[in-house]
């Protein structure tokens, strides 16, 4: 079943391994996101702008908007779990990283876990994991906007695809559009040749039974959770968690001992 008024969007995923969805933010939300990263950027502590979820209210705007959810959840499944929430600040002069795909550090694109009987294929029948950018700043040819290699989450092996760099194309889209794409789709962040910073957040989600980026069900705060409801329980995968103790002491759905042995939770 395809969601009826996104089902360009769906089809461009299927072919290109990437797409556009517009007014997922509000330009009063972007305003304020950017005006939080800044504050938060300006601490110049270590890892400053990582776990956003944590910091401001209008991060917690990331899994609240039901048609994103509805996207996710139509290619990763009910379950599908967040697995960081970065925010990106990139100043004139800066960007271009270079071309890569996503998942090769703790995802299935991480080739010291490539065994021989795969000869050399990695896995492009499913989606195994989103990475979705919100555009905080307005995405344009000069500002550092992403940029994705359409077709080349398809590429069989790890290896970038041939004429990959002359594929590439800038992605332009407006202040609260997201860019949704396949971890196995190629894809970096341009040259900041304008002299406007470029600001976005990086949301990438995975499947339930895969590991996330960070352990996001010890790492949220409890008032984080208990305001996302039961929804953040499952965001956060409170249920994806594996079990420290025999499974007849744990309790799955609360992702902690049984009561009686709830004395032996680690903190
Ligand atoms: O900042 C960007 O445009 C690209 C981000 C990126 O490469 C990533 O999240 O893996």
């Amino acid at each position: 079943m395809i969601i009826p008024d996104l089902s360009l969007q769906i089809q461009a995923m299927q072919e290109n391994g990437f797409t556009v969805l517009n007014n997922i933010f509000t330009i009063e939300e972007c305003n304020e996101a950017k005006h939080q990263l800044d504050h938060l950027a300006k601490t110049q502590e270590q890892g400053c702008l990582e776990c956003l979820f944590n910091k401001a209210s209008i991060f917690e705007r990331i899994y609240q908007v039901p048609t994103l959810l509805k996207f996710i959840r139509y290619f990763l499944g009910q379950d599908a779990l967040l697995s960081a929430a970065h925010g990106s600040i990139l100043p004139p002069g800066s960007g271009a990283g270079g071309l890569h795909t996503d998942g090769n550090i703790t995802g299935h694109n991480r080739s010291q876990s490539m065994a021989l009987a795969d000869q050399h294929q990695r896995i492009t029948s499913h989606v195994l994991a989103l990475n979705i950018i919100f555009c905080i700043s307005e995405f344009t040819q000069t500002n550092g906007a992403t940029c994705l290699v359409p077709g080349s989450h398809l590429h069989p092996t790890l290896e970038e695809p041939p004429e990959a760099q002359e594929k590439a194309s800038i992605v332009e889209a407006a202040p609260g559009s997201v860019i949704l794409f396949n971890v196995n789709t190629w894809h970096g962040s341009s040259k900041n040749t304008s002299n406007q910073t470029r600001y976005a957040l990086l949301t990438p989600w995975r499947r339930f039974w895969t590991r996330c980026e960070y352990e996001m069900a010890r790492i949220v705060k409890p008032e984080v959770l208990a305001r996302a409801g039961a929804e953040g329980r499952e965001i956060f995968g409170i249920a994806a968690q594996s079990p420290y103790l025999p499974v007849a002491q744990w309790d799955r759905t609360a992702g902690e001992p049984t009561a009686e042995w709830i004395h032996l939770k680690r903190s």
